[in-house]
This record gives structure tokens, sequence and C-alpha cells, in this order.
């Protein structure tokens, strides 16, 4: 019995010591709060049909955020893009899958900037000549950590230091290679009929503040002078996952029309916003995305506005600053986000020790967004109230809380697939 309290006391610990000190963790603590109104346009009129959505209250939202979140893609980003396949093989994963590396050139052939995406597609489906739905998002430290196969070379890009893949003076190694392929379960996508389609995020944005001159920023316009709606980097690799989904649209393999777009924490972050701007994306899933992400801003539970935009001054645009300390300010918060995908299928998923990332706030504003859906005549989360751990719960706004801390692994998976599979009417 003492060492049942003993295990629990040091869970406890340690899940309070991996949360930055100086936030609040406490639900009691937790201001009271007002969320602006989903259902009424900007003008004070009742939106009352799917219709109304769509016309009018969906684009005020769209560019409410662009505005003073995300940032908005500047009118003169378009590619000519070129893209040359660098390698191919049907006998990949031990013969099950083929292969592909695709590189697309943002700019021009052999020039920089240029985004590599992995595809790797059940192998019997494109010998039957049939195309594959697809899972596709952005992984934190190259191609090669998200498998062992050796011809997916390491990339040559800047990357972020990072001692538990070894990574050293801003570049990747062999020491990464596979190191997170755990957080993508390519094995498990092929046996279950799907492909992945993945790619470095700082082949579209180094994931540093450099005063927006690298990566894609360079690429349009003026990048010394962007304005305070601006693209930051979160916008800037959601742009990138357009990218390549304008890619998947010209390859007969995958089906463009049933690709979810998926993503972990920042990038969880990032597949939201795509799926708002990019309506192409069938399923829209978020990882642990928490502030700026699924979490709602007003709870201020974990990181705050404050915080994120001080530890990660190029994510969002200059005016979200404007709402550091105000998050009741905001003229939207993060509930609207998810609404932004009705009537399309969304996936939140929270881990219940990544209080930092508030999976309650996570819970929430799947929750809040509920009212848009039924006006398309389509269930939301069903649940009111947050389930219980590993409980998905949800028909077309999944949500759960699994076991364990930060991270996307095999049971996010399992869920995600099962949700793919079911609207994807492939059972
Ligand atoms: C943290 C940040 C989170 C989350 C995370 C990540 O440091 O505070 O918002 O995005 O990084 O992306 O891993």
């Amino acid at each position: 019995m003492k060492y049942v309290w003993l295990v629990i006391l040091f869970a406890c610990t340690s899940v309070a010591q991996a949360q930055p000190a100086g936030f609040n963790y406490d639900e009691s603590k937790v201001p009271d709060y007002e969320l602006p109104e989903l259902l009424q346009t900007n003008a004070g009129n009742p939106v009352t049909t799917a219709a109304d959505w769509q016309k009018v209250r969906r684009s005020e939202i769209l560019e409410m955020f662009r505005t003073h979140v995300y940032g908005r893609v500047p009118e003169d980003a378009v590619t000519k893009m070129v893209r040359v396949i660098q390698e191919e093989s049907d006998e990949a994963l031990g013969g099950t899958a083929v292969r592909r590396q695709v590189r697309l050139y943002l700019k021009a052939q052999g020039e920089e900037p240029f985004i590599d995406v992995l595809i790797y597609l059940p192998k019997s489906r494109v010998e039957e000549g049939k195309s594959t739905p697809i899972f596709t998002g952005l992984n934190f430290n190259g191609n090669h950590s998200i498998t062992t196969e050796e011809e997916v070379p390491v990339h040559q890009k800047w990357a972020r230091n990072d001692a538990r893949v070894g990574h050293r003076n801003n570049r990747a190694s062999e020491s990464s290679r596979g190191a997170t392929a755990h957080r993508w379960q390519v094995e498990l996508l092929i046996k279950s009929g799907f492909g992945l389609a993945t790619a470095y995020y700082g082949d579209i944005d180094p994931d540093y503040d450099d005063g927006w001159e690298n990566g894609v920023h360079g690429l349009f316009g003026s990048s010394k002078n962007l304005k305070a709606d601006d693209w930051g980097s979160i916008a800037t690799w959601a742009w990138g996952l357009s990218r390549m989904m304008d890619y998947f649209e010209q390859d007969d393999d995958i089906d463009h029309r049933r690709v979810a777009v998926t993503g972990l924490s920042r990038l969880g972050k990032t597949s939201l916003w795509a799926g708002a701007e990019d309506e192409r994306f069938a399923i829209v899933i978020s990882t642990d995305s928490g502030c700026g992400g699924a979490a709602l801003s007003r709870r201020m539970f974990g990181e705050t506005v404050k915080r994120i935009n001080t530890s990660f001054p190029h994510w969002f645009c200059d005016n979200f600053v404007k709402y550091n300390d105000r998050e009741h300010r905001l003229p939207v918060d993060q509930h609207m986000l998810v609404a932004l995908m009705a009537p399309r299928p969304v996936y939140i998923a929270s881990a219940v020790e990544d209080v930092w990332a508030d999976p309650k706030g996570e819970f929430l504003s799947g929750r809040e967004a509920n009212p848009v859906y039924k006006l398309f005549a389509r269930r939301g989360t069903i649940e009111l109230e947050q389930p219980a751990i590993n409980t998905p719960i949800g028909d077309f706004i999944g949500y759960h809380m699994r076991t364990g801390g930060h991270d996307a692994n095999e049971y996010d998976w399992e869920q995600y697939i099962k949700f793919a599979r079911r609207h994807f009417e492939m059972d």
C-alpha cells in the first residue's frame, strides 16, 4: 500500500516538475471568461443556417484569425512549383510499400527553398492502380527521423539543437534516423490502408526568429517590412502543407479528396491553421496543440499568450502580441478555429500529463464548436463533459485524452485511423 502511494506521489511530482513554473495549473484559478459569439456576425446578426455560416460568418472569423493571430499570406504568394522525383522504390518497408521522395521547388528548379516530401503508399493499392487516402503532416527533425530506411537522406537545412536526437550546431545528423518513428506509425498506416506524406517543417521556414528573412518569408515581396498582420511561421508552415496538397492533386496514386492533415504541438497548431485556410484537407487532426492550437486562450491555464509570444516571437503575427495578458480582448478564441473545420471531421487529442497544453481547454474548444456542426446537421463531440482517460468520443468532432505526456504515439494513431476510416467510408 505504501509503495502504491509512493508511486502516485512520484508520478504527480514528475508531472508537476515537467511543466514550466510560474503558470496556472489550478482549475479553481481559471478566470471567469466569456467566449466571443460564434453564431453572430460582426454586424450583430444571428447566424442560423449553414448557408449564413458559409457565406458570412466563416470568412469573418477566418479574417479575424489572420489579422490578430496567425497572420496573412502575402498576395503575391503564388509559386510555379517544380516537382522532381528524387527517389522511388516499390520494395519499401519490407516489400509492403511504395516509397516516393519528391522535391517541390518553390522558386525555381535547383534553388532553395524546396520541400522534400517523403511518401509511403500501400504497395498493393498502387499495383492495382487505386489511389490511396493519406495522412499528411510536417515533422520536427527531418524525414529521416520518421523511418530507419537509409534511402531517406538526412536534410542539410537548419536544425534546432536537440540533445534528445543528437542535433548540434544547428545541423541534423544520422543520430536522429528513426528517432521519432513512433510519432508516425507508418507500418500501422500501410496495414490500415493509408499512405503517409510528410516533410520537414524547416524546409518551409526554419524555426527561429531571424527577423522574417529566411525560409519562405524571403520568397515573396519584401521580407524586411512585414506588417503586423503578415504571416508568422505557423502560417508559413500551413501554407507549405497547402503546396504539398497541390502536389497530391497531381499524383494519381494519392486520393487527394481523402487527405487527413495532422501534427503534434506547434505542428498541431499548424495542422489546425492549414485546415482552416485550406478546405481541401478533408479531415483535420491536432495532437497536444495547446496554446494557439486547440486550447482556449481565455482560460490562461498552462501556457499563455504572453509566454508563447515571448518564447516564440516568430510563430504568430505581430498583432498577437497585443493580447499578452489581455486574452479577454481577443476577438476570437480557439473554439472558433475548430469551428472553421465544419462541416469536415476534426479530431483533437490531449495527453493527461501535458498540463502545459491544457487538455481541458483543448476539449472545451471542441465542445464549443458544436453549434456550428449542428447547423450542418452533424453531431460534434456528443458528450459535454471531458471524457475519462483513454476514452475517445465524438462523431464529427473527435476527442481523446490519453495516458502519458507530450508526444504522438500508437494510441493516438489508432484513434485517428479509426476516425478516418469511418469518415472516409473505408469500413
Ligand atoms: C513548447 C511550446 C508549446 C508547444 C511545444 C512544441 O515549448 O510552449 O506551445 O508548441 O513547444 O511545439 O513542442
